[in-house]
């Protein structure tokens, strides 16, 4: 035998075993299991070469937790929940270990180590790829999952690409990408949660390690799924639920789940880099009035600091702020000020000297102060991951608010320094777990916006709006998120529905972009698409760049403010129903903006390119945005029957339909059985609506509820009862339940108004007969048409029928 061959079979011999030097060196798998504890819904296994926890967390939540060196450590910055004790029963044989809740199978092979999951009823959800399973090369570990045929992936973030990930793959490391393509990955944010679709079935997988990470969805390969990371532990949780709403409860519960927000930033928000000095931001807000532009918020970026000095102003641009801040509370506006981590280093500079006497800043290994380049130069950066640089950021945020300012925006916090690469022996905290740059980096923005959220909460007791760029799973708990530098091109516009929509899918429901494009102009077309769409986006702002032209709602001609306009009213005029869409989200994490794999996840036609960024706002709305160079657009209509919101025009669904598009309008349309509250318009959140609910009911086949919620909009008070809350269901008849709660609501009547019941004449109001009123006005939205040869044409009509009623917190059953 030759040496080549003979050396050839040592090698395949020892891959084969897995004991060979090369096979060694290379990729060590768990291997098999030697040794089984069972306790009360946990499963303890030492393998050949691991040690395994398998934790029942609920029924339909299970951890799996495999550590290359006996665990001592449990410690997470996303999950808050603990394990629920529920019913499980764990069964050992020679060859499996069985664990079976009210939902889910678990099942461990012993030979090799290798999990699958089915459901009670025995069907396959998801399997480790028998071979692969999880194992290590180096520090790196990644589990290795069978692809099912068909297998679709969703979720993962603020992940560029298609609705459905499948043959693509991600890397999750918070990264600072200016003017970033439509395509690229990473971006800011890291939330290592996906969901996999196939078979009428449905899983989420959350893999909580906070290191740089991997995610393969049959990229390059037809064999696997998997998710892995740079080091620690392969640590993720199983979540099954036959519902995709189920999925997101159960990944809220475990990460958290937004607040109520401040209810003036679910208005208009003018920003741009950057409004000063005080008079310009003076006039943006007096021009908006005078326009008639409703608005709740301006936004000061970096220009309003000396020399981009944390926690100081410009004393030339801004000499006054609180002063300013005061004129724009009278005005309706409340402000939010930039805040970036990074504290210049400069002696006399008070953030700077007390950080450094605090002891709050990062430092290397050899216990030197680490120093990066951002905006005011060289700078320190206070470690988030401590619960003591937490409290500093605390105490300083008191300067903003005795300042007036009531929002916070915490860019840069991937951390950004020039040259983005910050040294991997930087030391963090990471509260008690020290650690180094490559564990910590993916949760420094999540702990800073904590501190944020923390100290603005405690400073004023009201409702902070926090805003992030950077953010790690459970970010919902403390913050808004937007999706950073965009272009101002008709791809970023439709990439941008789609990084909204994938949030969404992971638990974050306050969600921006930047409408009109961060880099760039847009044309006057795009501009007008982007701030339609804005109306339909959970956090509504305007802003560009440094260099760009003026993108205010009036920047771009007197048409495109009139259709600019018309959209804002209708975002206000809905704010009844966003309002109670994000109290949905705080109860049980379903996103405001809803990807369509959310109601329609096993309809093929949704995950086509073709369909893919239309979506659904809240529950009722249907939005279909196309790029501003096409004239015509084919909308798919998933099952159910369509309203146009224009005309109240039928539309069956099932079917794809073309349609023109024009300047003016959106296409929007509105699911059969949807009941939407309204109010009349105001110019700001801080003006009180009309004392009139319009209650807009569409005839449907299906039975719908909503929980209307109401309540003071900036306390805390909700957590003690202070809120108005009632369930309206519809069916065959419409029921507004007894309301709940202490708060009174602000309407004390209510007007029905019914679309598509075309030969209803009367109803039952709690028994009594009212005659109903037939309306050719559009309730919903005043749109009219610029007409370019002067004045504006009359606006599109629906038919309805309307009936007033007394609101009371009764009962109240309406009988068609
Ligand atoms: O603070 C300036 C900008 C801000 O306007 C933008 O929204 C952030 O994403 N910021 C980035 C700093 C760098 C801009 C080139």
């Amino acid at each position: 035998m030759s040496r080549k061959i003979l050396t050839a079979i040592i090698v395949i011999y020892g891959l084969l075993c897995g004991r060979g030097s090369f096979a060694q060196k290379s990729v060590v798998n768990v291997g098999d299991v030697k040794s089984v504890h069972i306790g009360s819904g946990e499963v303890k296994i030492t393998t050949t070469a691991a040690f395994a926890e398998i934790t029942v967390y609920s029924a339909g939540v299970i951890r799996v937790r495999i550590t290359h060196e006996k665990p001592v450590d449990d410690f997470s910055y996303a999950v808050i929940e603990k394990p629920v004790a529920v019913k499980a029963s764990i069964k050992e044989d020679a060859g499996n270990i069985i664990i079976i809740t009210d939902s889910l199978q678990t099942r461990i092979t012993k030979r090799p180590f290798s999990i699958a999951f089915y459901t009670r009823e025995g069907s396959l959800i998801n399997e480790d790829e028998k071979g692969l399973t999880t194992s290590w090369v180096g520090n790196e570990v990644t589990s290795y999952k069978k692809l099912q045929e068909g297998e679709r992936f969703i979720g993962l973030g603020e992940k560029n690409g298609n609705l459905d990930r499948s043959g693509s793959a991600y890397t999750n490391w918070n990264s600072d990408v200016f003017g970033y393509r439509a395509d690229q990955d990473p971006l800011y944010s890291t939330i290592p949660f996906y969901i996999g679709v196939h078979h009428g079935l449905n899983y989420g997988i959350f893999f909580d390690n906070t290191y740089q990470s991997d995610f393969n969805f049959g990229a390059s390969n037809n064999r696997f799924s998997s998710f892995g990371a740079r080091d620690g532990e392969m640590n993720y949780y199983f979540i099954y639920a036959p519902a995709i709403a189920g999925i997101i409860d159960a990944y809220t519960g475990l990460t958290g789940r937004m607040h109520m927000p401040p209810l003036w930033s679910l208005g208009y928000q003018q920003n741009r880099y950057s409004y000063y000095p005080d008079k310009e931001v003076l006039r943006i807000a007096e021009t908006l009035r005078e326009k008639k532009i409703p608005a709740d918020g301006i936004t000061l970026d970096i220009h309003y600091m000396d020399a981009y000095k944390l926690f100081t102003w410009n004393k030339e641009r801004f000499p006054d702020p609180a002063a300013m801040n005061a004129q724009l509370s009278k005005m309706g506006f409340k402000i939010t000020v930039i805040n970036d981590p990074g504290i210049k280093v400069e002696k006399g500079y008070a953030a700077y000297e007390d950080g450094v006497k605090e002891n709050v800043f990062l430092k290397y290994a050899d216990g030197q102060l680490y120093t990066g380049q951002v905006w005011p130069g060289w700078c320190h950066f206070a470690d988030f991951t401590s619960e003591k640089g937490r409290n500093w950021w605390k105490t300083q945020m008191k300067s903003y608010v005795d300042n007036g300012v009531s929002g916070y925006w915490n860019d840069m916090n991937e951390i950004a320094t020039w040259g983005q690469k910050m040294p991997n022996n930087v030391l963090f905290d990471f509260d008690g777990h020290a650690t180094t740059h490559q564990q910590a980096h993916n949760v420094y923005g999540l702990e800073m916006t904590r501190a944020s959220y923390e100290g603005a909460r405690s400073l004023t007791g009201k409702r902070p709006f926090i805003l992030t760029r950077a953010g790690y799973a459970g970010l919902q708990r403390y913050t808004a998120i937007w999706t950073g530098d965009n272009r101002a091109e008709d791809d970023h516009m439709l990439a941008g529905v789609r990084l909204l929509n994938s949030l969404g899918l992971s638990g974050v429901a306050f969600t921006g972009m930047d409408i009109g494009g961060f880099t760039g102009n847009p044309s006057v077309g795009l501009y007008a698409r982007w701030m339609q769409l804005g109306a339909f986006i959970p956090y509504f702002r305007n802003h560009t760049g440094v260099n760009t032209k003026s993108a205010e709602p009036w920047a771009f001609g007197e048409e495109v403010l009139e259709i600019t306009r018309n959209y804002i009213n209708l975002r206000y005029r809905l704010l009844p129903y966003i309002y109670s869409t994000f109290y949905e989200a705080s109860q049980n994490g379903m996103p405001v903006m809803r990807s369509l794999a959310i109601d329609y996840t096993h309809d093929a036609n949704i995950y086509d390119p073709h369909y893919q960024n239309q979506f659904l706002f809240g529950k009722a709305f249907l939005i279909a945005p196309f790029e501003s160079t096409k004239d015509f657009g084919e909308i798919y209509f998933p099952t159910g029957n369509w309203y146009n919101l224009y005309t109240d025009e039928l539309q069956a669904g099932g079917q794809k339909k073309i349609f023109p598009l024009s300047l003016q309008k959106m296409p929007v349309f509105v699911k059969g059985g949807s009941i939407i509250p309204m109010q009349t318009l105001i110019q700001s959140t801080a003006e009180k609506p009309a004392d009139t609910l319009f209650l807009h009911v569409y005839k449907g086949d299906i039975a719908n509820s909503i929980v209307y919620y109401e309540d003071d909009g900036e306390s805390y008070n909700y957590e003690k009862g202070g809120f108005y809350k009632r369930t309206i269901r519809y069916d065959h008849q419409l029921t507004l339940e007894k309301a709940e709660g202490s708060y009174t609501s602000r309407f004390n009547n209510i007007k029905l108004v019914l679309h598509g019941f075309a030969s209803l004449q009367q109803l039952k109001v709690n028994g009594a007969v009212q005659a109903l009123q037939s309306s050719g006005i559009n309730f919903l939205t005043p749109i009219s048409r610029f007409d370019p040869q002067g004045g504006y044409a009359t606006p599109d009509r629906c038919q309805v029928h309307t009936l007033d009623i007394k609101n009371s917190a009764d009962r109240i059953v309406v009988e068609f």
